[in-house]
């Protein structure tokens, strides 16, 4: 057999054992044994030092029912790469999504910043993006109650700067040294191995209700930010405050934000559990699926930039990773937007092999004495080290800058460049092309001056940790106020012990009295527990509206998906009108039928469907309509998962349009009718009501806090 081009490469196989058919095949070969064959026209399948192979069915045996033989060298690399293929995953946000696409900058930063990437209007930055759950392993689901990682890294002209923030702008500690305490008390409890990915257990609410800093945070992640709707729904915050400086060195401070283009939207709880049953992937596939069609998610990315004397005036610490700077007090500007064009070609390469790092900036842009960045600075650079396994973890092309990068590190682990010449250090006169520091250009740090006593000390500063948890309470819509106390009696009926959810309610007294109530009736306390002591006087900012979600959704169906539940019978021109409505307002408008080959509607044609009605719950759509002949309606009447369709979608507060059989159907599962249940001829009113959730519905549908 000639040998050809390695798999991978443009080479054409010569089929295995000289066998031309294409259909699969079992052959007898030269010995007799049998071999599987499949044919076609496809390049040599090789090892990996490049040896043909001609049987990659069966391995190497001392006949055909005696043993293997250790000779097989074909088997023992196949098997040992396999045996090696898993890297260890991350200890947090180890389940991620990530895409490709370009930052555009619109607004010029020049007074600021010496950054291009922030200064040169116009111009595409190439940047892959990552958005990750926290606590959960790679393998677990895209829709727990978690916080959502945020972390881009761009491919400037100066090298590369990642943001690696969240979707929520504080987080729940102010310094890193109380990192790894946090994610053991989150993950999986150590003796008993659950539960995974939930915040829902006694480890959890015990460290939090030690840890009063946490109650700002606590406030975000109890709220639906935690349970999204869409990746592409998802506001990204870098949390901490960095500095920009500019040609003369002088020092602004900033924070960046990112902000959906399709506005923000969440699931509801019930909603969010129930998705993790029906689609473990749900976030993941709706990225893929708004790449793959075109529909590139997008993103503005908007700075609040203040100086040190506004910062000496606020009523916080801006340094305190635990508070935000509302939007009415520093407005956000906004600077460039983000677009994710192109989705990875192999997940292991880029999605897991991305390295993001806090500590990667460009010259113009510092860091500010943050502690919990500080602390930050080190953790990723080390535990990538260990997850990557090489110093040369930079080199995996997912991390390697776009723009020439040369210096005198060398060898290593998995070194993969080959530097020529004898000169591997500098300043060197044996070399007059080797790499040399460019002070003129070169990243530079701000001349910061600091003074004090050393110590492990806490900034008084740092010492108020209810204000703005008040803030974002009061902020909220009263559904909003009314999910964070029906959230925390739900997490706080999972753990066990008496005393930890005494300690929570008592924490939540200083937030909001109202709150603590609902929360400590929800859990059928006997009375309140008294408020702990606090380091700092509580005080009462104005509301930020901008807090809300609701406040932030946009009246539109694009990114949305309505779903049409069928069956033989159906009405084929009440169903083209809803679909025309419906993608004319930007939705995704998916066909949902008994049996997946479709429906026979009622003129004789047949309606492909888009799911199989068992496996396509009425929680994979933001509004559904039922569209049934009395046949259909007799038929599903029966069906469960049609009586759960509806069901779900008026418990999950969704515009329902029906006709006469979808009344049927209604009424067979118990729904009265309200205003969010249209008929089918009030297709713009369904149009209309589908664009948000029915609200005043839920109190009607479950026993809220
Ligand atoms: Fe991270 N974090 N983190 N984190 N973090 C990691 O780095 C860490 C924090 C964030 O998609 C790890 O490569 C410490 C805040 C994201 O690959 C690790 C502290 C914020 C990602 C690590 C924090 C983040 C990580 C694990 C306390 C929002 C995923 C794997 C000081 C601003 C990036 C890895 C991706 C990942 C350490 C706190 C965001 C262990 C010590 C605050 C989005 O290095």
């Amino acid at each position: 057999m000639t040998k050809e081009k390695n798999a991978g490469g443009t080479g054409k196989r010569k089929p295995a054992n000289g066998s031309g058919n294409s259909n699969g095949d079992i052959r007898r070969g030269a010995g007799g044994e049998i071999h599987q064959i499949v044919g076609g026209d496809h390049p040599a399948l090789t090892t990996n030092q490049g040896i043909p192979i001609s049987d990659n069915q069966n391995s190497l045996k001392a006949n055909p029912r005696g043993p293997v033989l250790l000779e097989d060298f074909i088997l023992r690399e196949k098997i040992t790469h396999f045996d090696h293929e898993r890297i260890p995953e991350r200890i947090v946000h180890a389940r991620g999504t990530a895409a490709h696409g370009f930052f555009e900058l619109s607004k010029s930063l020049a007074q600021y910043t010496t950054a291009k990437i922030l200064t040169e209007v116009g111009e595409k930055t190439p940047l892959f993006a990552r958005f990750s759950t926290v606590a959960g392993g790679a393998g677990s689901v895209d829709t727990p109650r978690d916080v959502r990682g945020f972390a881009v890294k761009f491919y400037t002209k100066e090298g590369n700067w990642d943001l690696v923030g969240n979707n929520i702008p504080v987080f729940f500690i102010q310094d890193a040294i109380k990192f790894p305490d946090l994610i053991h008390a989150v993950k999986m409890e150590p003796d008993r191995g659950f539960p995974q990915n939930a915040t829902a257990h006694d480890t959890f609410w015990d460290f939090i209700s030690l840890t009063p800093e946490s109650m700002h945070m606590v406030m975000w992640i109890m709220s639906d930010r935690t349970i999204p709707r869409s990746l592409r729904m998802i506001e990204g915050f870098g949390i901490h405050s960095f500095r920009l400086l500019n040609e003369a060195g002088k020092s602004t401070f900033v924070k960046f934000h990112w902000r959906p283009k399709l506005g923000l939207q969440s699931t509801i709880w019930d909603e969010a559990v129930k998705i993790a049953g029906a689609d473990q992937d749900f976030h993941r596939r709706d990225m893929f699926e708004a790449i793959e069609k075109g529909d590139f998610p997008e993103w503005e990315l908007a700075v609040q930039l203040f100086t040190q004397e506004q910062a000496d005036k606020f009523p916080f610490d801006h340094l305190d990773s635990t508070k935000i700077i509302p939007e009415e007090l520093v407005p956000l500007q906004v600077i460039g937007r983000m677009v994710l064009d192109r989705w990875p070609d192999n997940f292991f390469a880029e999605t897991e092999q991305v390295a993001y790092c806090p500590a990667n900036i460009v010259p113009g842009i510092d860091f500010s004495n943050d502690p919990l960045l500080q602390g930050r600075l080190f953790s990723y650079l080390d535990t990538q080290l260990l997850r990557l396994g090489s110093p040369n973890f930079n080199q995996i092309p997912i991390n390697a800058p776009k723009c020439p990068f040369a210096n005198h590190q060398r060898d290593g682990r998995m070194q993969m460049m080959q530097p020529k010449g004898r000169v591997a250090y500098e300043p060197n006169s044996l070399s007059e092309d080797s790499p040399r520091e460019t002070p003129a250009n070169g990243f530079h740090s701000q001349g910061a001056q600091e003074s004090g006593e050393k110590g492990r000390i806490r900034a008084e500063s740092f010492a108020d940790h209810y204000s703005q948890a008040r803030q974002f309470y009061r902020s909220q819509t009263k559904y909003e106020q009314t999910h964070i106390a029906s959230a925390l009696v739900f997490e706080l009926s999972k753990v066990d012990h008496l005393h930890i959810r005494q300690a929570m309610v008592a924490h939540l007294r200083h937030i909001d009295e109202d709150l603590a109530k609902r929360v400590a009736d929800g859990l059928a306390l006997d009375k309140l527990p008294g408020a702990p002591t606090t380091a700092a006087p509580v005080q009462d900012f104005d509301p930020s509206p901008a807090l809300q979600i609701i406040g932030k959704m946009k009246d539109t169906l694009e990114g949305r998906a309505i779903g049409i539940l069928i069956a033989d019978g159906s009405d084929g021109a009440v169903i083209k009108e809803l679909q025309k409505a419906a993608t004319g307002a930007g939705a995704k408008v998916k066909i949902v039928s008994p049996k997946v080959g479709g429906a026979k509607l009622a003129d004789g044609t047949m309606l492909k469907a888009d799911g199989q009605l068992a496996g396509t719950p009425s929680i994979m759509f933001d509004a559904v309509a039922v569209i049934l002949s009395a046949e259909g309606a007799d038929l599903l009447t029966g069906e469960a998962a049609a009586i759960d369709f509806v069901r779900d979608a008026f418990g999950h507060l969704k515009a329902i349009a029906i006709d006469s059989g979808g009344r049927a159907l209604l009424d067979k599962a118990n729904i009265e009718r309200d205003k969010g249940v249209l008929d089918i001829d009030n297709i713009k009113g369904f149009i209309t009501a589908a664009k948000t959730r029915q609200w005043d519905r839920e109190s009607s549908v479950r026993i809220l806090a």
